[in-house]
C-alpha cells in the first residue's frame, strides 16, 4: 500500500516520491528538483527534474475543479481522455505529440516527456519569435490526426465505438458556454470586458441577434456533428515549438465534433499575435516582420490544410459515396466554412469573455488595445456571418484588411 493508492492534489514536494512509485525513468541517487509549471487554467502541471543526470519529466495532474473558478467542478476522467487521444494522435502524426510514458487512473495523472528545448508557442510568439515551418507543420497535423477519425475513413461501427470512448461532458459544457454562449450574452456575468470598450461590445456583440443566431447555429454543430475526434483547445498555448519543430499538447478537450473546430482556433490565435504586433510594437514600422509571418502563415496553413486535406482523401477514404463527384468539394467547402465560424467565435471569446490571451490583455497602450480588440471583433463578426465565403487563405487576409480599415489608427 503506498499513498498515491488513493487519489490527493500533489504539491512539488510529493511529486517525485509519485514518480519513482510509478516508473523506472531516473538513475539511482538523483537529486530531484520540482516546481508547478502549469499556467493553463485547468490543471497542474510539475517538472521534476534530476540534477545529477540532467533528466526530466512533466507530471500532469487533474483536479477536481478550474484552477480559473472553483465553480467549474469537472470530472477527472478528462486525464484518461487526454492520455488515449495522445496515443491515438501519436500514431496519426508521430513525432508532433509529447511521449506519454503513463496515465495513472487513480491519481489523474500522465506522466510524460519534458520538452525541454521547446517553448510554449504563445509564449515564444509574444517574445517575437516567428516560425516559419509552422503552417507546414500544423495542417498536417491537423489533416492526419482529423481525417482519418472520420466516417469517411474509418469502419462506422468502430468510429461510433471511439466517439463513446471519448464522451466527455464536463469539458464541453465549458466550450459551450465560454465559447458558444456568454459572449453574446454574458448570462452568468462573467466576461471580462476591456472598460474603453464596454459600449462597443454591447452594440457590436451583446445587442446583435444576427451575430447571436449565427453562434446558436454553430453551438448545435458542435453539440451534435461528431464528425471527427478534434483535439477541442488548439491554440498557440496547447503548441510547444522550435524553429524546425512543432509539438501538440493538452488535448483534454477532445471529442467527436466539427473539425473546423481546430483549424479555426488556430487561425483566430495566429490572427491575435497580429493583433499584438500591430498594437504593441513601437515603432509601429518595427511590427511589420511579425505582421507579414502572421499573415503568410493564416493564408499558407489554410491552403496547405485544403490542398493535404485532397491529398489525404484521395489515399485514405473507405466510404464508397465520398467518391461520388462533387463530394469532396462539399463537404471540404462545409469544413472550412466551419472553419471561419469557430474562427470568429474563437477571437470574440478570447476579446470579450471569461478566458482571455495575453496577446490582447498585455498590450500596453489603452488606446491601442481598444483598437486591437476592435479590429478583432469586426473581423469575427465578418468571419461568423459571411463563414461560407471563407474559402481560402487570402478570404482571411481580406477579411482582415476590411476589419482593419473599420477602426480608425489610434492618435
Ligand atoms: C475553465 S477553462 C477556460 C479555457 O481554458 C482552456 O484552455 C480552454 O480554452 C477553456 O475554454
Ligand atoms: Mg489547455
Amino acid at each position: 500500500m503506498s499513498r498515491y493508492d488513493q487519489y490527493f492534489l500533489m504539491t512539488p514536494e510529493d511529486v517525485a516520491g509519485y514518480v519513482q512509485a510509478r516508473l523506472s525513468f531516473f538513475p539511482a541517487g538523483a537529486d530531484f528538483h520540482c516546481a508547478e509549471i502549469g499556467d493553463g487554467n485547468i490543471n497542474y502541471v510539475f517538472r521534476l527534474a534530476d540534477r545529477r543526470s540532467g533528466l526530466s519529466l512533466v507530471v500532469k495532474q487533474a483536479g477536481t475543479e478550474a484552477r480559473i473558478s472553483s465553480e467549474m467542478r469537472l470530472s477527472t476522467d478528462r486525464g484518461r481522455i487526454e492520455a488515449e487521444i495522445l496515443r491515438l494522435e501519436h500514431r496519426y502524426a508521430p513525432g508532433m505529440v509529447p511521449r506519454l510514458h503513463l496515465y495513472d487512473p487513480v491519481m489523474c495523472a500522465m506522466i510524460m516527456e519534458d520538452m525541454t528545448g521547446h517553448t510554449m508557442m504563445r509564449t515564444a510568439l509574444l517574445r517575437r519569435e516567428i516560425f516559419p515551418h509552422f503552417a507546414e507543420h500544423i495542417s498536417t497535423f491537423m489533416v492526419e490526426t482529423l481525417l482519418p477519425t472520420t466516417d469517411l475513413v474509418m469502419n462506422p461501427k468502430e468510429k461510433k465505438k471511439l466517439a463513446a470512448g471519448f464522451i466527455n461532458p464536463d469539458l464541453c459544457e465549458i466550450s459551450e458556454d465560454l465559447v458558444f454562449t456568454e459572449p453574446y450574452n454574458n448570462q452568468k456575468g462573467r466576461n471580462h470586458v476591456f472598460p474603453p470598450n464596454a459600449e462597443f461590445v454591447q452594440r457590436e456583440i451583446y445587442d446583435d441577434p444576427a451575430l447571436r443566431l449565427e453562434a446558436a447555429k454553430l453551438k448545435v454543430d458542435f453539440m451534435t456533428r461528431a464528425q471527427a475526434l478534434i483535439h477541442g483547445d488548439l491554440h498557440t498555448g496547447s503548441i510547444f515549438v522550435t524553429p524546425d519543430r512543432t509539438v501538440v499538447f493538452d488535448p483534454e478537450f477532445a471529442f467527436y465534433a466539427p473539425m473546423g473546430y481546430d483549424v479555426g482556433n488556430i487561425i483566430a490565435n495566429i490572427f491575435f499575435i497580429w493583433a499584438n504586433a500591430d498594437a504593441a510594437i513601437d515603432p509601429p514600422e518595427a511590427g511589420a516582420p511579425y505582421k507579414e509571418w502572421a499573415e503568410a502563415t493564416i493564408g499558407d496553413l489554410t491552403d496547405l490544410f485544403i490542398k493535404k486535406f485532397k491529398a489525404a482523401f484521395q489515399r485514405l477514404v473507405t466510404e464508397p459515396l465520398a467518391r461520388t463527384p462533387g463530394f469532396l468539394d462539399w463537404y471540404l467547402g462545409t469544413v472550412l466554412a466551419d472553419t471561419a465560424g469557430v474562427c470568429g467565435l474563437e477571437l470574440i471569446r478570447r476579446t470579450v469573455g471569461l478566458a482571455n490571451v495575453k496577446d490582447l490583455t498585455t498590450i500596453p497602450d489603452e488606446g491601442k488595445r481598444t483598437r486591437a480588440e476592435r479590429i478583432v471583433v469586426f473581423l469575427a463578426k465578418d468571419c461568423i456571418l459571411n463563414r461560407a465565403a471563407f474559402q481560402s487563405g487570402s478570404d482571411y487576409l481580406a477579411a482582415l484588411n476590411r476589419a482593419a480599415a473599420k477602426v480608425p489608427a489610434w492618435k
